[in-house]
């Protein structure tokens, strides 16, 4: 009989400190250090000649898009290349000449992997042919593809209902990929597609269906850069969607003024130097923020709100700071927002948002003079319980200046992953469509499922209640992105299958089910031949343009397959041949993946010519001032409350954010350039009168915990650091602390996890 192996796995790999160094905080962004950390940094990973000439191609017009963040490209991308010190590492990330392969497997086990730092998995290499993980194995083995196909084939044919398979996508995935993926989950029988968005901008996407009438933002470049007030509020762009800081500074240029709303002070906020200028270089760069309000961790109401009441003060005195006209024409629900803004008393509201009365006044002074806002936000406002609430109280500002369908003016979610925006677009939703589903059946002749879907935390609960027993992955690291570690663990390791279809090994394939597949994909820099054919995919950026990325680099093995060929031969398995979609001729001619997109969505007429060159825009009806959808043709005004935090004496609240590092679960490197920390990644920033009250030192270690209804979680040693954060507010990096997120803690209405506002103890005593 076969011998059981029991996998101790470890969800955090071994803790091991190593030298923390720490700076004072970086007093701008990017200039020649970052060219210079740049090319050390693609030196160390792949070689300069190898990288450099693969980043030449990047965002240009003929080239393969970053598979980093999802900000847009300029019309005319720079011929010095049009890219940011974030995107190269992306992509060395990517290119890297190490290989995971069937040796290395062989070598380590799957429980000997887990002991390693998320950093040291990622560096592992690129993943080189299908991997498979047989129950109580200790070692993944080789499976041939068509192995593969049937082995998930006959494990979704064995479920008693369709409902109990969840398809996971994160936002790297192609439209074209995308687009199969959701067809066949739908033809499958279900509609249970969590993706990365509910983790991420969700909240942003139901507050402004809500007010505005469509989930995205709705602002150009072109907008940026015309704008007379820029808000960036709840974003650290300086490190994670670098490129928007010169289009922040061409906003200043023309004359724009910039207000920053963050607990901390991102030095890509004050101030830019562009490694592309000469001033950038040589001379002090551009400041950006012209006034930066510290508000507290998840205060933001109470900010806008305060500064909404001080308008309106104004304009009872007769200065015309409202623009009338607008809100009489094209909104409705102004009367009950201005007896919310009454029922407010200033000195409470300055109390909560923690923020200088004086400082609120200047942001006001220039808010009433402005009237092309655009208020730009991520993360920062939507990971909280009232996450949505905070973006609604936003489109209330927009809306009472009459910012909305204007030049120079409008919403700017500031989306994460390079086509999070595109995969929505095209049919990654857990939530019933009926327009998709008529048009599923008149093009596809095929009833879709009516039933509601499963988002990221409830797919989670699903697994770990036994109701859900084959999880499948387009992309992501979902064990560690995802909320309450531990919980998320468990609720895979319950399944039967995980498969997972990736680029690079992540905890994620160490995490698993009962039985578990690695399925290697090509990335965005490889070229993509089917049968000799060679093809591109198409991905929307940020601001709503769809657009074409072709990689042209050789595969870093000939035993990878695309996305889209994944996805039909997965589809093809399933339905063995006998399904009126042509599974394969689809995930071989991308072609008529494209024509489909366009007979089933609209905006996409002319699809496979209009995305050649810099692409086009998809309609968008905030844009154009368009509320017809909405109740009485109206945009809505809103009435949020302030947020609600029941702190005890000792607990704090938490916010969860990326270093200058990583990208969301894969780790670069161990610094944090920007705010001064180098080497190390378990550290809690923290304020130096709060350390001072709880006689905390500097680089003492403590443990963090969390305890939500009596359940105690606790990430385990970090080093305190004195940093400037308001006081009750502590921040430290995901995903470490991801096990404190309570799996029942989310946004009201988004459901995404409250990775930004965690109530914590410190514990100072560790044996
Ligand atoms: N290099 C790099 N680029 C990335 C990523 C990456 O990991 N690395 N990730 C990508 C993804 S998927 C996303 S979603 C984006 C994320 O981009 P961001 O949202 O910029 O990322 P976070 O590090 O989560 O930073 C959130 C910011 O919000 C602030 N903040 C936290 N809580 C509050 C609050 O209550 N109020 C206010 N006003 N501010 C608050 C924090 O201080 C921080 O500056 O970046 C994308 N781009
Ligand atoms: N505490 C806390 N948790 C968070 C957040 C936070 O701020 N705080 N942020 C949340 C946010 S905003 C997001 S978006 C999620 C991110 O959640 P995910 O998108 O699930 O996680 P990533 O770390 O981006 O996924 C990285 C993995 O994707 C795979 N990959 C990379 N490129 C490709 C590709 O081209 N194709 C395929 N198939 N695979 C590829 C690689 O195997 C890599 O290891 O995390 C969320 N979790
Ligand atoms: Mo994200």
């Amino acid at each position: 009989m076969e011998k059981k192996i029991k996998r101790d796995i470890s969800t955090t790999g071994d803790i091991k400190f190593a030298n923390l160094k720490v700076t004072e905080p970086s007093s701008y962004a990017a200039g020649t250090a970052a060219i210079k950390k740049t090319l050390e940094h693609l030196n160390k990973e792949v070689g300069l000649f190898k990288s450099l000439s693969t980043l030449s191609s990047m965002n240009q017009k003929d080239g393969f898009d970053c598979p980093g963040c999802a900000w847009p490209d300029p019309e005319e991308p720079s011929k010095l290349g049009e890219y940011c010190e974030n995107g190269a590492k992306a992509i060395a990330e990517e290119i890297t000449p190490e290989r995971a392969d069937k040796t290395f497997f062989e070598k380590y086990s799957v429980e000997e992997i887990s002991r390693w730092t998320d950093m040291q998995i990622g560096k592992s290499g690129r993943l080189t042919e299908p991997m498979l993980l047989p129950p109580n194995s200790a070692h993944y083995v080789p499976i041939s593809w068509a192995a593969a196909f049937e082995l998930i084939a006959n494990e979704l044919h064995k479920l008693d209902s369709p409902d109990e398979a969840i398809f996971y996508t994160s936002g790297r995935s192609s439209n074209e990929a995308a687009f199969l993926y959701g067809l066949f989950v739908r033809a499958f029988g279900t509609n249970n597609m969590p993706d990365c968005s509910n983790m991420c901008h969700e909240s942003s996407g139901v507050a402004l269906g809500e007010t505005l009438g469509i989930g995205k933002g709705s602002v150009t470049l072109d907008d940026l850069h015309e704008a007379e007030l820029v808000i960036v509020i709840g974003q650290n762009p300086g490190t994670n969607h670098p490129r928007m800081l010169s289009a922040l500074e061409k906003c200043k240029n023309n004359g724009g003024k910039i207000i920053a709303i963050n607990p901390l002070e991102e030095a890509g906020l004050v101030r830019f130097r562009n490694p592309q200028k000469v001033n950038g270089i040589l001379g002090s760069g551009t400041t950006l923020t012209d006034i930066f309000l510290q508000v507290k961790i998840n205060q933001d109401v109470a900010l806008l709100k305060l500064v909404m009441k001080r308008l309106l003060s104004k304009e009872r005195e007769g200065e015309a700071v409202f623009d009338q006209d607008f809100i009489k024409s094209k909104t409705a629900g102004y009367e009950e927002l201005i007896s919310n803004l009454d029922s407010y008393s200033e000195a409470d509201l300055i109390q909560s948002c923690g923020v200088p009365s004086k400082k609120v006044d200047e942001a006001v002074e220039l808010l009433a003079k402005k009237n092309r806002i655009i208020i730009c936000w991520a993360m920062g406002l939507t990971q909280h319980k009232n996450g949505v609430d905070n973006i609604k109280e936003c489109v209330n500002l927009l809306l009472l200046k009459g910012s909305i369908g204007k030049k120079g003016a409008g919403t700017c979610p500031v989306r994460g992953h390079s086509n999070v925006q595109g995969d929505r677009s095209v049919g990654i939703m857990h939530h019933v469509s009926k327009p998709l589903n008529l048009a599923l059946k008149k093009v596809f002749c095929f009833e879709a499922p009516k039933k509601e879907g499963l988002d990221t935390v409830h797919c989670i609960k699903a697994m770990y209640e036994g109701h859900a027993k084959v999880f499948i992955a387009l992309g992501g690291n979902f064990v560690s992105a995802a909320s309450d570690t531990n919980y998320t663990a468990k609720a895979l390791q319950n399944c039967d299958l995980t498969v997972s279809i990736a680029t690079k090994l992540n905890r994620g394939h160490l995490i698993t089910g009962k039985t578990a597949l690695i399925l290697p994909t090509l990335g965005r820099t490889e070229l993509d031949e089917v049968r000799g054919n060679q093809q591109f995919v198409t991905v929307e950026n940020s601001m709503g343009k769809v657009h074409q990325s072709s990689g042209g680099r050789k595969p870093i093995s000939k035993a990878l397959k695309s996305e889209p060929s994944i996805v039909a031969e997965m589809a093809n398995a399933y339905f063995e041949g006998n399904h009126q979609v042509d599974w394969l001729r689809l995930g071989e001619n991308y072609e008529l993946i494209r024509n489909k997109i366009s007979e089933v969505y609209q905006g996409y007429e002319d699809y496979c010519i209009r995305s050649k060159g810099s692409g086009f825009y998809l309609p968008n009806n905030a844009r154009v001032g368009n509320f017809s959808k909405l109740p009485g043709g109206k945009a809505q005004f809103s009435v949020n409350k302030l947020a609600e935090h029941l702190l005890k004496k000792n607990d704090f609240i938490l916010m969860t954010i990326r270093s200058h590092d990583q990208f969301n679960t894969t780790i670069y490197d161990m610094n944090d350039r920007y705010r001064g920390i180098y080497g190390e990644r378990r550290i809690v920033f923290m304020n130096s009168e709060d350390m001072k009250s709880m006689a905390i030192q500097d680089k003492q270690v403590v443990n963090l915990t969390s305890n939500y209804n009596g359940v105690l979680r606790r990430a385990e040693q970090f080093k305190v650091i004195s940093y400037n954060i308001p006081k009750g507010n502590l921040a430290a990096y995901f995903p470490e602390t991801n096990v404190l997120v309570p799996i029942n803690e989310f946004a009201r209405k988004s459901n995404t996890p409250i990775s930004k506002s965690i109530i914590v103890q410190i514990e100072t005593t560790i044996d």
